[in-house]
């Protein structure tokens, strides 16, 4: 057997100092704080229904990730309210925008338009397909406002082209860029071989369920502990199988709690096999 990754061997709290962007240190810091590394994604389409399952899970989550552009009635108004939320139950806003243009065009989508997610989303993510400008071009509007991204090295859906020396020449791009606003990865596992001494990456993996496996367009899902014990990753990703659960609000904010705790066991006996 392949011995640990060394990242995963060291506590979040333990990681903080090795981050410079604000946003990456303040996700680690939380996750020491409040115990867990589970991320919910709200991907429902109005308002009124993200709010709530962002009351019921604030307390058990890192991170909530968003997709703005499926909510019917999004304002900007909605989005303060988010915020407010994240500083009363102590989480990160994750917009997951998946960038993927050139660097001026996704300046632009970043910080202007309709949703204007720069001026509330904490985190976002890009494809790194046009090359190193769409980092360039988001850093221009993200950095100086303490802002991160994270680029999709991997992804969780079947026949995925992000493998191999894709998901390689992406370790590479963020290594060139910098820690400063790119902090980690979109992946199913630690795609940061070979780290160098002080040099962490935050790994966050979607497609996560205790239950299903997968659904009919292609998603698929592991567990909590396969995530985070054998793949490495440090966040777990759920959404339908946490704001999709029957039972209504008690049962929603009980499957997040249950995702929590299996995803920190996994975390403290990684931590264990030192
Ligand atoms: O590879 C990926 C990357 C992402 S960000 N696979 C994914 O599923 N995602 C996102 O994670 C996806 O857009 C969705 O918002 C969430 C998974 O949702 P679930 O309902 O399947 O858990």
């Amino acid at each position: 057997m392949s011995s640990p990754h060394p990242t995963t061997l060291k506590p979040y709290a333990e990681r903080i100092e090795l981050h410079t962007n604000p946003t990456a240190r303040r996700i680690l810091e939380i996750m020491d704080r409040k115990k867990t590394n589970l991320a919910v994604s709200v991907d429902v389409t109005t308002t009124k229904e993200a709010l709530e399952v962002v009351r019921r899970v604030g307390e058990s989550v890192c991170l909530v990730k968003t997709h703005c552009d499926i909510i019917e009635d999004f304002t900007l108004d909605f989005a303060n309210e988010l915020v407010k939320l994240s500083k009363e139950l102590d989480f990160v806003i994750f917009e997951d925008r998946k960038f993927a243009d050139i660097g001026n065009t996704v300046s632009l989508q970043y910080s202007s338009g309709h949703h204007r997610i720069s001026s509330w989303s904490d985190l976002t993510n890009a494809h790194p397909v046009p090359g190193p400008g769409i980092i360039t071009g988001l850093s221009q509007v993200g950095k100086p406002l303490g802002r991160a991204l994270l680029l999709l090295a991997e992804m969780s859906s079947k026949g995925s082209l992000a493998t191999g020396s894709y998901t390689e020449q992406t370790y590479k791009m963020a290594k060139d860029a910098g820690r400063d606003f790119v902090i980690g990865f979109i992946a199913q596992g630690r795609v940061d071989t070979n780290p160098e001494k002080g040099e962490d990456w935050i790994i966050m993996s979607p497609g996560v369920g205790l239950v299903s496996k997968g659904d009919k367009l292609g998603q698929q899902y592991r567990t909590p502990r396969e995530v985070v014990y054998d793949a490495g990753a440090d966040v777990i990703i759920v959404g339908r199988g946490i704001y999709g659960i029957q039972g209504g609000e008690k049962a929603v904010k009980d499957e997040a709690e249950r995702y929590r705790q299996e995803g920190w066991k996994a975390y403290e006996e990684r931590l264990a096999r030192k």
